[in-house]
């Protein structure tokens, strides 16, 4: 499935480049452990069985949990783990497995849905030569990162078919779970629902320190719908509202399943949706830790039961299955739909003496005393206010360096989930719609944050990193296709 080396596939979970004495004993431990399993983890390695097509909700299974299990579903697919500094990137159709050696054609990065997991710390220097084979412009945008404009691939600077170019920048900003995906005018929406997304993590000294679940025990959980053709292959079937699939995917695997220890796991988890609003929770009841949201480490953990989020934003959540006797399943749900979005096997029993962590992750500072106020109301299906988007205009200006609040209204069709390159901000208060309240979820460093119904919500920006033009637009695809976006520039 993907051109990389076997030796940069890991096993299962995320490996990184920087690591620490208990890193690297865990990952030696978990990888003994897998030579005994066979490797059953290891995605890519189609487990071929063709029978037993069409599942429920994710299509087929094949019997291939391993392990004596008789669960129908697919083990979960890990993206390749691939540095930052000096990489290949190719957006192509491709055929990809989506589950248990089940092909479907897809939009792909590198051959792998979702794309290679790149993986940067804080200090490096990103260069990725990014090649386009499709058939109509596209670019890629590093959604997330405080990267300069040319290098954030924004829709004035398309990628043309058949051509390529170097996006490079520093890596500025704290350890958090950013991603990539096209940005093209007109195109993201289809381009993103047919395959094109990815993750990227990006790694500091603070996030280290804290001995935080690594290798094998940390895992990217990229969830969207999906739309399958009758031959089984992914089809685009949105409109000028959006699009709904109707069938869900984790890491491009249908029904997927993941075998674990019984230790804590860290999951960084991303709404890779055009339009869907997740409200996920674990079929034991047992409460998620939530650590961090879009841009890193919360300050202090809090224990959630349940969590709503939308297209573009992030999780960096712990599951603690300590103490679970081998045998014990649980499900990762998603209330809205009903949908058992991924099961989680215990299949062994570790004692790590792993613990949660307790006190502060984090410092943040916090944003306060703003010197502008913006308003935006975000408008039909393709406007913010009463404008769509003209990729020539400018239509305000902040000064670097400055303190403002932006509030953001809407008069109906929500949701919009309202995203700001350039910098990350911090919600400081949502009234209306579901309540006055800000969500646990949306505490810290925040690059997309959900607007729903009758709210109002507030923020605090201030833009540190590079002057230049940089776009706000409603996360809904389909919506920033349709022009709900705006172009300003940071002086
Ligand atoms: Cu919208």
């Amino acid at each position: 499935m993907s051109s990389k080396k076997p030796s940069e596939i890991p096993v299962n979970g995320i490996s990184t480049p920087l690591s620490s004495k208990h890193t690297i004993n865990r990952r030696q431990f978990m990888g003994a452990t897998m030579a005994a399993f066979g490797g059953a983890l290891v995605s890519g390695i189609p487990n071929i069985s063709y029978a037993a097509k069409g599942g429920n909700g994710g299509g087929g299974g094949n019997g291939g949990g391993g392990g004596g299990s008789t669960s129908t579903r697919n083990p979960l697919f890990i993206p390749p783990v691939v540095s930052a500094s000096n990489a290949a990137l190719q957006a192509a159709s491709s055929t990809v497995d989506v589950g248990g050696g089940s092909l479907s054609t897809a939009l792909a990065y590198n051959g792998s849905m979702p794309g290679p997991t790149f993986v940067a710390s804080l200090g490096d220097y990103a260069s990725i030569n990014f090649t386009n084979l499709l058939d109509e412009d596209t670019t890629v945008h590093w959604h997330g990162m405080i990267a300069p404009s040319y290098q954030d691939g924004l829709p004035f600077n398309p990628v043309a078919p058949g051509t390529s170019r170097v996006y490079e920048y520093p890596i500025i900003q704290r350890a958090c779970m950013n991603w990539y995906h096209p940005h093209p005018h007109g195109h993201t929406a289809s381009q993103v629902a047919l395959g094109l997304a990815g993750g990227f993590l990006l790694r500091d000294n603070e996030e280290l320190a804290l001995n935080l679940p690594s290798g094998a025990y940390e895992v990217p959980l990229v969830i969207r719908d999906v739309e399958l053709d009758n031959s089984n292959n992914i089809k685009y079937s949105g409109n000028s509202s959006g699009f709904m699939g109707s069938k869900f995917m984790v890491n491009g695997t249908l029904q997927p399943r993941l075998e674990v220890d019984s230790a804590i796991y860290r999951f960084r988890v991303l709404n890779g949706c055009n339009v869907r609003v997740w409200r996920i929770a674990l079929s034991s009841g047992a409460p998620f830790t939530l650590i961090g949201t879009d841009g890193g480490l919360l300050e202090t953990s809090t224990m959630v039961g349940t969590i709503e989020f939308s297209p573009g934003e992030r999780l960096d959540l712990l599951i603690d299955f300590r103490g679970l006797p081998a045998g014990t399943t649980i499900m990762l749900q998603d209330l809205n739909e009903g949908w058992d979005l991924l099961e989680f096997a215990v299949t062994r029993q570790v004692n790590l003496g792993d613990t949660l962590p307790t006190g502060t992750l984090s410092t943040i500072e916090t944003l306060a005393n703003p010197v502008v106020e913006r308003n935006f109301s975000f408008d039909g299906m393709r406007q913010i206010n009463g404008k769509t988007y003209d990729m020539n205009a400018i239509e305000f200006q902040v000064p670097m360096g400055q303190t403002e609040l932006w509030r953001f209204t809407t008069g109906g069709n929500a949701p919009h989930p309202i995203h700001i390159h350039g910098a990350s901000y911090q919600v400081i208060s949502r009234t209306g719609g579901r309540g006055n309240m800000v969500f646990p979820w949306e505490r810290g460093w925040k690059d997309t944050v959900l607007l729903q119904d009758g709210e109002t919500v507030e923020v605090l920006i201030r833009f540190d990193g590079y002057k230049g033009v940089y776009v706000m637009h409603c996360h809904r695809l389909e919506h920033e296709d349709n022009g709900m976006m705006l172009n300003f520039e940071v002086i």
